[in-house]
């Protein structure tokens, strides 16, 4: 545990794995053209990689894009799509190789994945393996990061800021309230929405923290009922008009960033970290949760 988690070592090593991500992704490559249909599906961690891509991809006028759990996904011929880009850390996750199978051969895919010895490989037309970010850890944070960063770079931004943001977020301080705190909200809006589920995820998964996620503009709309002091309102990316005053009214905390949002995120899984020490909790390990859902082995065995 402590600094000698998996966790720890791979979210420090955020920045080089962003890098190298961005310039994959910079690269032409397998990914969708500017103009097609897309779908993207994932579970859990990377479903919300999806979410982030799919808002990111359709704000930057490359096309429609929507984003899918892999067990949700609606991929009928009246859709219509030209490409589905699956996104799989362990290349393992059950719903994923069963969605990637079912429209085989009617759409064209793409799987970006951590393991390239895994059945995700056989059952996609095209693969883009970053076996530098894959982790040890159960549960994911760079993968994750270094897949969107790829994503953001093939899109066309210039990532340079959120590398050089993330090396910020790692050297920041973990306030002590945060680590203390009862339960936390997160919100985004357009791509960062992505990262809020992320972010509350991750919180989850690592601690077994109380945590939920909203789009930002609907968080007043029922939500914000949760908001009380010793809690937090977590905002990644540009803050809705008077959100900040009405969270303040509640006595909640409102934290918001200047930083990349993506390196916000950064924070947040140091956050998660340290809360998983001050419990005591394996982050590396933790309850319930395995590196991939295989539902058929379950099913087997
Ligand atoms: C997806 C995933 C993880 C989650 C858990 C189970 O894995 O849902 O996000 O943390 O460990 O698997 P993958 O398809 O990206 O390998």
């Amino acid at each position: 545990m402590g600094e000698t988690s998996y966790m720890a070592q791979e979210l420090n090593s955020q920045p080089e794995t962003w890098r190298e991500a961005a310039r994959i992704g910079a690269a032409k490559g397998p990914l969708p053209k500017a103009g097609e249909r897309v779908a993207v599906v994932g579970c859990g961690t990377s479903w919300f990689m999806a979410q982030s891509y799919a808002a990111l991809r359709e704000g930057a006028g490359q096309g429609v894009t929507d984003p899918f759990a892999a067990s949700e996904a609606f991929l009928g011929t009246d859709r219509a799509y030209d490409a589905v880009v699956a996104i799989t850390r362990s290349g393992t996750t059950t719903e994923v190789l069963r969605v990637l199978d079912a429209v085989k051969g009617r759409i064209p895919t793409v799987t970006i994945l951590g393991d390239p010895e895994t059945p995700a490989v056989e059952v996609s037309d095209e693969t883009l393996a970053l076996p530098f970010a894959d982790e040890k850890s159960v549960v994911q944070t760079r993968f994750a990061t270094t897949a969107l960063t790829l994503l953001r770079a093939h899109l066309g931004e210039d990532v340079s800021r959120a590398v050089g943001d993330a090396q910020e977020a790692l050297a920041a301080p973990v306030e002590q309230e945060w680590v203390e705190a009862e339960q936390f909200s997160f919100l985004g809006t357009g791509w960062t929405f992505g990262l809020a589920n992320e972010a509350a995820l991750k919180m989850r998964e690592a601690s077994q923290s109380w945590t939920e996620s909203y789009p930002a503009m609907e968080y007043r709309h029922g939500p914000i009922a949760i908001a009380a002091p010793g809690r937090v309102t977590w905002l990644f990316g540009p803050a809705p008009e008077g959100l900040e005053d009405d969270v303040a009214r509640t006595g909640a905390r409102f934290v918001r960033h200047a930083r990349d949002p993506l390196a916000d995120l950064v924070l947040v899984q140091r956050v998660a970290l340290a809360r998983a020490r001050a419990r005591g909790l394996d982050p590396d390990n933790p309850r319930s949760l395995t590196r991939s859902v295989m539902l058929d082995a379950a099913a087997a065995s």
